[in-house]
């Protein structure tokens, strides 16, 4: 079992430094600059941002004031030492998006979400990076008879096909989460989108991202899902985090849970030969005070460096070994005396 050596990437979006707001409660710090969040990057270990499409410019906009609004984001980049990743159309928080972007029963609304999920194309385009993560947020139900689940899934199709043929080089990687804030989402798992991926207009520039906590929440193992997707040549991006079982989405510290769910995810990655960004989708506690806000992003971050080195530091013939042997108890042992780091 070769492991080859290799440095990772790691990004997180201007989300993941937050107030702490939650829905029972107003927020519990202040809201961090932009620009103040941009500064931060570097000094925590970071290369990347990941921006939803209004974490650029206000959304709506038209083209010049894109294109001119984009320039100077990319100069504040540029001036850190940062990349985008991608970029996310935010299509669960306006007017027009209530009842689901793509899959609204209303024609109009359908309509303003692709134009504004081909916007952010453009934002993407202009600050150079390749690829849109569609969260399909409100994609869903809370009843089964709200809509037309076979239509649904065809205009989810339809979407991501209008984004391909708006721009030849873009990239999409769904990011799926089975429920929350819908009681039930269509396409709920990466496996369901990739079955989407092969219909759509160019299936070589259709992929996912997987998050942690969403296979979690869907009852899947996340390092299964991205095996699963790194054997179709698919796993695109990683939104890495925890989850306490079967509850609203956490998005708590990498590892900080399971350290053994944690430990197979980044070997996995490492084997598989992943070769995109290490993203960090992770909330600080609620309770966690502004001078500590941001100790979730570098706590997980040094998580997913300590996981690496335990996961080179497994003997590979020893590994073999005991599945040769057919000796589970025997490597189970091996596996969490390393992780104790004996
Ligand atoms: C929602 C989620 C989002 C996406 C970005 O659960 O994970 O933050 O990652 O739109
Ligand atoms: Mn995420």
């Amino acid at each position: 079992m070769a492991t080859p050596q290799r440095t990772y990437r790691f990004t997180f979006g201007p989300w993941n430094i937050s107030t702490g707001a939650d829905p029972f409660g107003p927020p519990a710090r202040n809201e961090v600059a932009w620009a103040e969040k941009i500064r931060s990057y570097k000094k925590l270990g970071f290369d990347g941002v990941q921006f939803h499409d209004d974490d650029v410019v206000p959304a709506d906009l038209d083209g010049p004031a894109i294109q001119k609004g984009v320039a100077e984001v990319r100069k504040i980049l540029d001036g850190e030492g940062l990349f985008c990743e991608f970029i996310a159309p935010r299509l669960w928080e306006h007017p027009k998006t209530i009842d689901g972007a793509y899959t609204s029963n209303s024609a109009a609304e359908r309509k303003y979400a692709i134009e504004r999920s081909k916007r952010a194309v453009d934002i993407a385009n202009a600050v150079g990076c390749r690829d849109i993560v569609l969260w399909l947020a409100r994609e869903g139900t809370y009843i089964r008879e709200a809509k037309d689940p076979i239509a649904s899934a065809q205009r989810i199709l339809d979407a991501v096909n209008a984004l391909l043929e708006h721009d030849p080089h873009i990239r999409i990687l769904g990011e799926m989460k089975p429920n929350e804030p819908m009681d039930q989402a269509y396409l709920p798992t990466p496996g369901h989108f990739l079955a989407l991926c092969y219909r759509t207009a160019d299936p070589s520039r259709s992929g996912v991202l997987i998050e942690s906590a969403h296979s979690i929440l869907a009852g899947l193992d996340p390092s299964d899902d991205m095996a699963y997707a790194l054997w179709h040549r698919k796993l695109w991006s990683v939104h890495l985090n925890d989850q306490n079982g079967l509850k609203y989405d956490q998005d708590k510290a990498f590892g900080s849970v399971d350290l053994r769910r944690a430990f197979n995810t980044v070997w996995v990655l490492e084997r598989g030969g992943y070769d995109g960004c290490v993203g960090l989708d992770v909330k600080a506690m609620r309770t966690t005070k502004a001078a500590e806000q941001t100790k979730h992003l570098a706590n997980s971050r040094a998580m997913f460096l300590h996981l690496v080195e335990v996961a080179r530091g497994l003997d590979a013939d020893k590994v073999e070994a005991y599945r040769a042997e057919r000796d589970y108890e025997g490597l189970e042992m091996y596996v969490l005396q390393k992780l104790m780091g004996k």
